[in-house]
């Protein structure tokens, strides 16, 4: 890339200038986000599977409703964020090839499973809640199309929030049976929530390009302690103890010390051996299998109504 097209580049994001698909752009701006947005979008879709795995089982038809929308909301993210990541020049079947051929990731969250109800609530709660944290910055991020489309999914995301901890107030409030379920699904969502954050900054390979950018707006490790500053009120409340005995009030620094995940798995799960890892990409490519035949005859209705109005 050209020295003074560069500067000039960056020059519009240090002044706040949103940048549009069309403006020129860096190579390097142009991938990153192709991945961030690409790996966004999958991780909407793929985060379906999790939750679908409950509609048929939710305790009532109110819950059933109710998640079933949320579901559809995650599609709508999706769909949402391909459409921000196509206008950067690469298509929806080609970010899905790469999700299927291990090119592209999607959230480590997901490759982990819901074995209860309960973590229904939990997912919600913290899962939607690491979201939030995560993506209300990116509505002021330097790309137009990804800021703008944050916006929406970020109204959805804290409805998801507000549901999922209602679950747990639900679940806390209720036999004790159904509270230790409620404690079950925190001792085994709080550290894969965390990690959802990404590695800590030190072993964050794309943070500081990233973030001069404006690409992300906070590093991993200060939304992670936002998450946990935010999270821990919320398990009093619920009268719920995070898994973590090293957890503790700082004064000094005006926020929790905490526990880090387990790195090693973490970077195993990206990998592609998370519990659920090989079974929520075989979901997806039976589900892209099972919907070639919709896609070609849309593309043929397409092509034939083309002609017809040249005709
Ligand atoms: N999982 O250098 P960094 C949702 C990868 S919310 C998998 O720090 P970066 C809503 C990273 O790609 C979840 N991979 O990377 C919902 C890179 O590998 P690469 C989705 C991860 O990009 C709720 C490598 O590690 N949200 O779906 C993860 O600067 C409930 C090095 O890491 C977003 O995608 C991870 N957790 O920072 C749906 C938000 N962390 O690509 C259904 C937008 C890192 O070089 C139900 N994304 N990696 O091969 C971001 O903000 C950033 O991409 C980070 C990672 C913060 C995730």
């Amino acid at each position: 890339d050209d020295p003074e097209m560069l500067a000039a580049f960056q020059a519009r994001i240090d002044a706040g200038e949103k940048i549009e698909p069309k403006d020129w752009m860096p190579e390097g701006y142009r991938k990153t986000l192709i991945r961030q947005i690409g790996q966004h979008a999958h991780s909407e879709i793929v985060g379906q599977l999790p939750e679908g795995n409950w509609i048929t089982r939710a305790p009532t038809l109110e819950r059933k409703a109710i998640l079933l929308a949320k579901v559809q909301d995650e599609a709508g993210h999706g769909l949402y964020l391909y459409c921000a990541a196509e206008t950067l020049g690469i298509s929806r079947d080609e970010m899905t090839e790469m999700l299927l051929d291990g090119r592209m990731k999607y959230s480590s969250i997901f490759a982990y499973p819901t074995l209860t109800w309960a973590d229904m609530g939990a997912v919600g709660w913290l899962v939607d809640g690491a979201a939030i944290m995560n993506q209300v910055p990116l509505q002021r991020t330097s790309f137009g199309p990804y800021a703008r489309a944050m916006i929406r999914v970020c109204k959805e995301e804290s409805f998801h929030q507000r549901q999922g901890f209602d679950i747990m107030m639900k679940m806390c409030s209720g036999t004790p049976e159904q509270k230790r379920m409620a404690q079950d699904a925190l001792n085994r969502l709080w550290f894969p929530s965390l990690m959802m954050f990404g590695p800590s900054d030190k072993d964050s390979v794309h943070s500081s390009q990233s973030m001069s950018w404006k690409i992300k707006m906070n590093s991993n490790d200060e939304l992670r302690q936002k998450f946990v500053d935010q999270t821990v009120p919320q398990a009093e409340y619920l009268g719920l103890t995070i898994p973590d005995e090293t957890l503790a009030w700082n004064e000094e620094k005006g926020g929790y010390d905490f526990a880090e995940p387990d790195w090693d798995e973490f970077f195993d799960v990206l990998k592609g051996n998370g519990p659920c890892s090989t079974d929520r990409i075989a979901t997806r490519k039976a589900a892209w299998d099972d919907g070639a035949w919709v896609r070609e005859a849309m593309n043929a209705h397409a092509a034939k109504k083309s002609t017809a109005n040249v005709a």
